[in-house]
């Protein structure tokens, strides 16, 4: 194999290619799935990875193969061949990555279309991002606020996010859906959680000096659980505003707004 250092290079390419795949594909980059759209993703990463290693493997083996084999010797001065190109290999080397990346794009326009399809029964959910939190307003409890993101299990919910005033990025890792707050717009977000627990909702968008602690929790409970926590949820905010019109009748402050209290 010494007389032959194209061959060389193309088995310690492959041999490279086949490893670096292999552990790419081994370690679990991710959380554990806790929405329908999460293994659709993880696969989509998987081909991605598939195909983009032995790629990058193949170009940097010939490019160092390239800076060993022909580097100027020293004291050599001369000019290197007279090369005007080779137009077949040039053909080549733009039509596969261009049959590659179209390929890739519309695998990925089928996943999204996919992940994005609105279901009929989805929970809207209003999403309010600002420095440095994020806080949730479901209208089928009479519009109350919660500081929790409370979503049923096995049904879709509608996520309209907006911002009050910077971007934010509003990222849950486990449900691998992420979607921008931007100033002026609502952008929409649908999520099927699949597992009831506790998952970390983060903003993924540096938005300021809180930026890092703009950390939340999604909790993912059975139907029937999140039914009884949006009649809670109702009557909470009815015994608040109640009590606000009271006070306001009375002539005191809404007990929201003391100073201290
Ligand atoms: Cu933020």
């Amino acid at each position: 194999m010494r007389r032959h250092p194209v061959l060389q290079m193309f088995v310690i390419g492959a041999v490279a290619s086949v490893v670096i795949t292999a552990l790419a594909l081994v370690i679990d980059w991710f959380p554990p799935a806790a929405s329908t759209a999460a293994d659709d993703i993880d696969t989509l990463y998987d081909v991605v990875i598939l195909c983009s290693i032995p790629i990058f493997v193949l170009v940097m083996t010939i490019a160092i193969y390239s800076v060993v084999k022909f580097r100027a010797r020293p004291g050599h001065e001369g000019d290197g061949a007279p090369l005007h190109g080779n137009t077949a290999l040039e053909v080549l080397w733009v039509s596969i990555p261009f049959v590659i990346v179209a390929a890739l794009a519309a695998y990925g326009l089928v996943v999204l279309a996919d992940i994005e399809a609105k279901k009929p029964d989805a929970v809207p959910i209003e999403v309010t991002a600002q420095q440095f939190t994020w806080t949730f307003r479901y209208p089928q409890a009479g519009g109350a606020m919660s500081t929790e993101l409370v979503l049923p299990r096995g049904r879709q919910a509608e996520l309209r996010i907006r911002t009050r005033d910077v971007i934010h990025s509003f990222w849950v890792p486990a449900m691998r859906m992420k979607q921008d707050a931007v100033p002026g717009l609502t952008t929409h977000l649908r999520i099927t959680a699949t597992r009831p627990g506790s998952y970390a909702l983060v903003c993924a968008e540096l938005c300021g000096v809180g930026h890092t602690t703009m950390r939340q929790q999604v909790r993912v409970v059975e139907p029937e659980r999140f039914q009884a926590w949006l009649r809670t949820l109702r009557r909470g905010h009815a015994v608040a505003a109640r009590n606000s019109v009271t006070s306001q009748l009375l002539g005191e402050k809404p007990r929201s707004a003391a100073p201290n209290g």
